[in-house]
């Protein structure tokens, strides 16, 4: 089966990113590109055909390409991202989406980022959060249920995103950080918790092979290859800075 992971560049404004928990501090856009890079390659070693779009200066945050699109397997949903200055993101993304999947999109006043969307299986997990809200996830539960899938909303604290809290390693493993999310909000899924030293480790990249994981959560990475998962890490330490993480910078499509 051909696998495609979008991505897109690393915009030269990054500097003026949105910024929720973290202090503003200076983001090397050159170090930032080449960490991109190997994330990229990250990708095609594991076989995906990676399409890189391109940016703009009034797109700071354009290489979270994950917050503008949610991909099921019979459509693309388009995003309206809970921050106003990510909605021009959205063209570009929703054409190549386009040429992948019929596409749908969440309307004002909803509002959905990517980033607080985690498929297990059929079923969706959407966080309630700074940036999704309730008539974002009834809209998209009106799209998804008819193709079998549900559509259920966790309230996420303390954290951006629900999947800074919580990714899925396998349907049938999820790594949590019970601190910003109950572990047993996931209709009784299997939860690995990440090592209390590590918060944002929770956020992991599945592929069909093999896990992506920030280098910088090592202790997190142990416990996830115990479990017999091939965890390859990845140094996302300079886009960290901008609040992003593993599964922020790719829009995964098993095609
Ligand atoms: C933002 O606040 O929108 C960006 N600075 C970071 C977005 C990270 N995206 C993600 O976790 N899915």
């Amino acid at each position: 089966m051909p696998k495609v992971a979008l991505t897109r560049e690393v915009s030269a404004s990054i500097a003026n990113c949105e910024l929720t928990h973290l202090s503003r501090v200076e983001i090397d856009v050159v170090v930032a590109r080449a960490q991109h890079a190997a994330y990229e390659r990250a990708l095609a070693d594991a076989g995906y055909r990676v399409e890189r779009l391109p940016s703009s200066d009034d797109m700071p945050d354009s290489v979270f390409v994950e917050d503008i699109a949610i991909v099921a397997d019979e459509l693309a949903v388009i995003t309206n991202p809970g921050a106003a200055s990510r909605r021009a993101e959205i063209p570009l993304v929703a054409d190549a989406l386009g040429r992948y999947r019929p596409l749908a999109a969440i309307e004002n006043p909803g509002t959905v980022d990517g980033g607080d969307v985690l498929r297990v299986g059929s079923k969706f997990f959407v966080g309630v959060s700074t940036r999704t809200n309730r008539d974002g996830i009834d809209q998209l539960r009106r799209l998804l249920a008819p193709r079998g899938y549900t559509v259920e909303a966790v309230v996420v604290a303390n954290c951006l995103h629900l999947k800074s809290a919580v990714t899925a390693a396998s349907d049938e493993l999820l790594v949590v950080n019970p601190e910003w999310v109950p572990a047993d909000a996931f209709d009784g899924t299997e939860t690995i918790a990440v090592d209390p030293r590590e918060p944002m480790a929770a956020n992991v990249l599945r592929l069909a092979d093999r896990l992506i994981v920030a280098s910088a959560y090592p202790r997190t990475a142990e416990r996830l290859a115990a479990h017999g998962f091939q965890v390859v890490a990845v140094d996302a330490s300079e886009l960290a800075k901008a609040e992003g993480a593993v599964t922020c910078c790719s829009l995964i499509l098993e095609t």
